[in-house]
């Protein structure tokens, strides 16, 4: 049997809420650049299942047939073209995770069968709501539904904070979506994404965004993820209906970030603003992605 099939493989983050929630800015953040594309109406994209690897994308048809494309043309799939894009890209957080950037789920144009098919897939969450419509009844129904499908807590992410404008607000909806959740959730944490994907060097301006403290706390789940695990679920799932795109070099550094999170010698680290200005649109900035050793070391 090949290696990929028997080797442990990494924790799947998906990324879900409403549509323009700020998912794909969210992606963006964690893959340190710009490659996925963000618009103000709703994209048709199909999930986006991002894993690490030379920079590399195809979709995959509804007949389950491959197409390479370049990452500039993303754009264009429509879910109507596509069940799924793979992606592979060198950034630093798919060393230890993949993410799969999710469609709204409140989009009419969904078919319902792009939940059947990836859902089984995915270990846990990152579920995006937007603060000024902050978990609408259509996103706590979507969650019961898959909650129990989960193998680790999901992270609830209050997106769009920024246009909160008074102190008052902040801690209004922060204390509603602090009950209505009440142990759901591994944490809440409001974000102001355009502020972060803009920080550059500027670490006031991460840190007031929100994704300072965001991303210590996904490192950390990350790297402990074993004890995160929900007891009921076993960790490796059956086969799969849609298969993650297995590379050797994935499969070495699965084993090689197994062994190092064992023995705990993985040193933690904490994705920081890529500098402002120099990304373009259409290609990831891996090496803004810079390690940062941290005091979490355990
Ligand atoms: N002000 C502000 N705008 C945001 C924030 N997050 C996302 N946006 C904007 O909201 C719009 C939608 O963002 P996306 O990241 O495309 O949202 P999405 O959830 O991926 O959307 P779909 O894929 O269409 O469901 C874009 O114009 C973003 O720039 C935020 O925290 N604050
Ligand atoms: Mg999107």
């Amino acid at each position: 049997m090949p290696d990929a099939f028997t080797s442990p493989r990494k924790p799947r983050i998906a990324l879900m809420g409403e549509f323009s929630a700020g998912k794909s800015s969210l992606t963006n953040l964690l893959l340190g650049g710009r490659p996925l594309p963000v618009q103000v109406t709703a994209t048709r994209l199909p999930p986006v299942w991002i894993s690490h690897g030379e920079e590399f994308v195809e979709l995959v048809d509804h007949q389950g047939q491959t197409q390479e494309l370049p990452l500039a043309e993303l754009r264009n799939v429509s879910v109507k073209d596509a069940q799924l894009i793979r992606v592979q890209l060198p950034a630093e957080t798919l060393e230890l995770s993949d993410l799969i950037d999710m469609p709204g789920i409140s989009d009419p144009n969904m078919p319902g069968d792009v939940w059947e098919k990836i859902l089984p897939e995915v270990d846990s969450l990152l579920w995006c709501t937007p603060a000024q419509q902050a978990w609408r009844q259509s996103e706590a129904a979507f969650w019961s539904m898959l909650r129990s499908q989960l193998k680790a807590p999901a992270t609830l992410v209050l997106t769009h904070f920024d246009k909160l404008l008074t102190e008052r607000d902040q801690a209004r909806v922060l204390h509603r979506l602090d009950q209505e959740t009440a142990g759901e959730f591994a944490g809440i944490f409001p974000l102001s994404l355009p502020l972060a994907l803009d920080a550059g060097e500027d670490l006031e301006a991460w840190q007031n965004s929100g994704a300072d403290r965001f991303v210590e706390h996904l490192v950390n789940i990350l790297l402990h993820w074993d004890s995160h695990l929900l007891p009921a679920v076993a960790p490796e799932p059956e086969q799969a209906p849609i298969a993650a795109p297995q590379t050797a070099e994935d499969t070495a550094a699965d084993m090689a970030l197994t062994r190092a999170a064992t023995s705990a010698r993985i040193l933690p680290r904490r994705v920081r603003p890529h500098p402002k200005g120099t990304p373009r649109p259409d290609r990831p900035e891996p090496r803004a992605h810079r390690e940062c050793v941290t005091s979490l070391r355990s």
